[in-house]
């Protein structure tokens, strides 16, 4: 082997790459006085199988298996398969990549500056993420978990996808035709908001079986109105759940809970919505949030709830408009008239995920060694006074596993869980789980395993998340790559595992490295979106609709451009302002062929954006520099892409 040769050692497979990892993040949990949690107790305190560090029933997926990885590929010139919407994490941002092949097409800015695309430099852009009276942003950073399109009659319908941004919890919308993001809310009274759901039917009208509302979860409890009252007072700290609305965007209504809310989930007959809890008591340090032997998942009767708000049976938190409604225990005693429904699963858990038949949801505990399914039609039961506890909604918890987060399903009644600590997907079956709760010993709930690299935070199966799961492909997003691609210095990117679960045994098929750091994503077929390449300039009530009307207007010390582009040339080769004015450019791309976009940057003015084909942005600055400045394209566009560029004249 010569050097330059890559070395044939390090297998993908080698277990002692995974020891290694999974001894650490022990080691430094258990030093931080987590043993006990995770030791994982049953209902008699025994410390359980699976937290022993054994599997439950099967062992580690077969290393021996062949896998055919050409099979997975997707050859020059042809297309995926299904699009992959993903969370951008810190990096305040949504991308779009391709599957199986893991192609990034497009990073889509939301939260984050972006200063290809010009997010947050042009007027339009910020107008959406919100300005300071002086027309500054409002905000610049953000941080995207979860991803969630609208849905009709069960299933994707391709029109919108649902973000949130947990730093200042906001929940933006991206509309599917054009992958760009076209509305910002900020939701009052809220920290840490985290999980967000979009509705998959009316919960009363069962004409409408269209998402037309969003659920949003609150992490973190702060005083409300949080305005320097009750500052170290704990006690007078809440969370709110959110209804947003799906068209306007306005927030309709919020529930005051006991506790925290983590992740969303709605269910398929549009009544319920729920939400895990990890922080049940109201804990400020962490070692708090995890004294209670059992956290809860909040069930949200939202039929009930909306009869309330029209009731007028709310209150206003501060300056907001938003009417709350109490949706505390202690205001719920009574099932039959409870907005709420406090279901106990065990200790701090992470995600809760419905099933694709519209029957169960998943919760996870990340401190306790099993999952908990609750029934959709038990906790319907419950609200009718049909049971005597919240707990009599849970039909099956199995042991599945150290560390379990999040959950997706296939088309043939098997769950798979993400566990965290043991680096592993677990692969259970439902009806087997609820067998097993129901006291049948040859039950085995899990099915199968395999190890991902590592450390996997969400899941996600093709469709998994509608009722046309396909079964075909898991997505295993994991929290660490160590030694899996070449190094890059401090910061590694994560690992995106592709694994096929079309068969019995899972079988990992290929590793795609992605920037930090994704959280969420949802596989689509790609028949369902349907996208536009091309804008029409009548579109925009700003557009310079001819290049004929190219001028520049003063009125005052304000000077509008009015400026278009066409390969290779913008409308005016030069303009003239003067010192001290504020400036607005107005451009709008009269090139109508597909792909043909112009970027328009202005020197030492902090100017740098992109028109798309038909599309018309503008800045605005004060143009406090004398001398010369080259406006230029910066979008690649034509042979005299470089001789693409005019002056502004700027007079002392
Ligand atoms: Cu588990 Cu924000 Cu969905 Cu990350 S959360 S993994
Ligand atoms: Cu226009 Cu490059
Ligand atoms: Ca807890």
């Amino acid at each position: 082997m010569s050097k330059n040769e890559a070395p044939a050692s390090a297998t993908p497979t080698d277990p002692a790459r995974r020891r290694f990892l999974n001894t650490t993040t022990l080691a430094g949990i258990a030093g931080a006085g987590l043993t006990m949690g995770l030791a994982g107790c049953n209902e008699s305190g025994k410390p359980t199988k699976a937290a022993a560090g054994g599997a439950a029933s099967a062992p580690a997926a077969a290393a021996g298996e062949a896998v055919e990885y050409s099979k997975y590929e997707v050859p020059p010139g042809q297309l995926d398969a299904y699009y992959a919407l993903s969370s951008g994490g810190h990096s305040g941002e949504v991308r779009i990549y391709g599957l199986p092949s893991g192609r990034l097409f497009k990073r889509i800015p939301v939260f984050n500056i972006d200063c290809l695309v010009g997010w947050g430099i042009t007027n339009e852009s910020k107008k959406i993420m919100g300005t300071n009276a002086d027309g500054s942003l409002k905000y610049f950073t953000g941080d995207t978990h979860h991803v969630h399109p609208t849905y009709t009659d069960g299933t994707y319908n391709g029109k919108y996808i649902f973000v949130n941004d947990k730093i200042h919890g906001r929940l933006a919308r991206v509309r599917l035709d054009t992958m760009e993001c076209d509305r910002i809310t900020e939701i009052p009274n809220v920290q840490g908001f985290h999980g967000v759901f979009p509705d998959k039917r009316d919960p009363v009208d069962a004409n409408i079986n269209s998402t037309t509302r969003v659920f949003c979860g609150a992490e973190f409890q702060i005083p409300t109105p949080n305005d320097g009252h009750d500052l170290d007072k704990p006690e007078n700290y809440f969370a709110l759940f959110t209804c947003v609305d799906a068209e306007t965007m306005e927030v309709r209504y919020q529930v005051k809970v006991d506790g925290n809310l983590d992740l969303i989930a709605t269910s398929y007959d549009g009544k319920l919505a729920c939400s895990n809890q990890y922080n049940s008591e109201n804990g400020v340090h962490y070692e708090q949030m995890m004294t209670a032997e059992r956290d809860a998942c909040v069930f949200f009767h939202i039929e009930r709830i909306e009869a309330a708000v029209k009731a007028g049976k709310t209150f206003r938190i501060g300056n907001s408009p938003v009417p709350v409604v109490d949706g505390r225990k202690a205001a719920n005693a009574d099932p039959k008239t409870a907005l709420t429904c406090y279901v106990p699963v065990p200790k701090n858990p992470h995600g809760v995920n419905a099933s694709p038949d519209g029957k169960y949801f998943a919760c996870s505990g990340k401190l306790s060694p099993t999952a908990t399914l609750i029934s959709n039609e038990l906790v319907l039961k419950w609200f009718d006074g049909g049971l005597k506890e919240p707990r009599d909604t849970v039909v099956a918890e199995p042991e599945i596993g150290l560390g379990p987060l999040h959950t997706a399903f296939d088309n043939r009644g098997n769950a798979y869980t993400t566990l965290f600590l043991d680096s592993q997907i677990v692969k259970w079956n439902v009806e087997a789980a609820i067998k097993s709760y129901q006291g049948d010993k040859n039950a085995k709930p899990v099915v199968d395993r395999i190890d991902v690299h590592y450390q996997p935070g969400h899941g996600f199966t093709s469709m998994g998340e509608t009722k046309e799961a396909d079964g075909k492909f898991f997505l295993s997003d994991n929290k660490f790559s160590k030694d899996r691609f070449l190094p890059v210095g401090p910061l590694h990117p994560e690992t995106a595992q592709l694994i096929d679960i079309s068969g019995d045994k899972m079988k990992l098929v290929a590793d795609h490295a992605v920037y930090s750091e994704p959280h969420d994503s949802i596989v689509i077929r790609r028949d369902i979106i349907k996208t536009r390449q091309v804008y029409d300039v009548a579109e925009f009530p700003n557009a310079v609709k001819d290049p004929k009307d190219c001028r520049v207007e003063r009125n005052g010390k304000k000077v509008t451009v009015y400026l278009t582009s066409q390969a290779p040339t913008f409308g005016l080769r030069e303009w003239t302002v003067k010192r001290g004015d504020e400036v607005t450019i107005i451009l709008t791309n009269h090139d109508k062929v597909q792909d043909l976009t112009h970027g328009f940057a202005i020197p030492k003015y902090n100017v740098n954006f992109i028109v798309n084909p038909g599309e018309t942005k503008s800045v605005t600055f004060k143009a406090d520099k004398p001398g010369v400045y080259w406006a230029y394209c910066t979008n690649f566009c034509h042979a005299l892409h470089l001789e693409m560029r005019s002056r502004m004249l700027v007079e002392a």
